[in-house]
């Protein structure tokens, strides 16, 4: 499964156009890609041909489902994959020319200072758990209504509707676009049951179909494949289906020109191995699942590649 990553990387690197792109950069890209993944069994998408910081990542998504959007509770953890965007605004908007590292410093130890700029804007986790509202009244005006869970949302129509196709977890809220430090990348998530088809007694299984309309392959893409494969494991067991397919569907996916020498070496590597995923409780909710319930075995990676984020 891993040589699907791998082979696009390739067909990128070898193929891809270059362009100008919004970080000043410069990237190699292609216009959609598709690769699949089998979940069968707690294989995960994790890989092998360098170090993947799968508890990073597993971070990040119980964070997006508390519906929180400021980075403060990531750093508080050691979680620094988005202290790029909110140090950058800083810098931009207060003329401050402060280090990211005493930025996030800061941040820590500095409860106002993380509330008045730690905060990322109504992004994922916002759109996800709490996607706003608004309803007329009867003079005519409007008002904020109650936010939607849209997660708690597909849980419960996955149990009371298992053959729809809605099931969907839409992160691009285009009326909040500008507000965000960032768009969605991952943007929409939808889920598919396929019934079981041999009768004695096994449990459906749970698709899952991630559309991600912008997508860095070198860093950002192993994160997105595990948290994708994550947060199917962690609906399936929800709902008690086993975890099915994971289908991942790229718009523009590119590879940075500054990544040359991450992307050479990972090209020259082996996949070894094959990494399972246990989740060794069952919460009481999805929104109940914590660190220590994520056990992966037999994952023996080969070195990380270290390689700077474009902002
Ligand atoms: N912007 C860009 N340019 N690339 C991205 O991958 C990306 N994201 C998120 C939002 N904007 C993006 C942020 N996610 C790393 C991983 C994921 C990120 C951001 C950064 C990263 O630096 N990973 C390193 C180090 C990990 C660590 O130190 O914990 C790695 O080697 O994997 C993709 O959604």
């Amino acid at each position: 499964y891993e040589r699907q990553y791998l082979d696009l990387m390739r067909r990128i690197w070898d193929g891809g156009s270059e362009r100008a792109d919004r970080t000043g950069v410069g990237t190699r890209s292609i216009c959609g890609a598709q690769l699949r993944f089998d979940l069968e069994g707690g294989a995960m998408p994790l890989l092998t041909t360098k170090r993947v910081y799968w508890k990073t990542a597993t971070r990040e998504m119980l964070w997006f489902l508390t519906g929180d959007t400021n980075i403060r509770p990531l750093v508080l953890q050691g979680v620094k994959i988005w202290n790029e965007w909110p140090h950058a605004r800083y810098v931009r908007e207060t003329g401050d020319d402060i280090a990211l590292d005493a930025f996030v410093e800061r941040i820590a130890e500095d409860e106002a200072f993380a509330k008045r700029w730690g905060d990322l804007g109504p992004v994922y986790g916002k759109q996800w758990v709490d996607w706003p509202t608004f309803r007329y009244r009867k003079d005519g005006l409007y008002e904020q209504g109650p936010g939607i869970n849209q997660v708690a949302d597909v849980v419960e129509s996955l149990r009371t509707n298992p053959a729809s196709r809605r099931h969907i977890i839409e992160g691009w809220n285009v009326a909040e676009l500008d507000r965000m430090a960032l768009p969605p990348c991952h943007k929409t998530y939808q889920f598919h049951v396929a019934e079981d088809r041999g009768g004695e007694g096994k449990a459906a299984r749970l698709n899952c179909v991630l559309y991600q309309r912008s997508c860095d392959v070198a860093l950002g893409l192993p994160f997105n494949l595990w948290s994708a494969a994550l947060l199917t494991r962690m609906i399936a067991q929800q709902v008690d289906m086993d975890p099915g397919e994971l289908v991942w569907m790229g718009g523009d996916v590119h590879l940075y020109l500054n990544h040359a020498h991450l992307i050479t070496e990972q090209l020259s590597r082996e996949p070894n191995g094959h990494p399972r995923l246990e989740i060794v409780r069952r919460p009481p909710t999805i929104f109940d699942y914590g660190i220590e319930d994520f056990v992966v075995h037999d994952y023996a990676p080969q070195p990380p590649i270290k390689a700077p984020v474009a902002v």
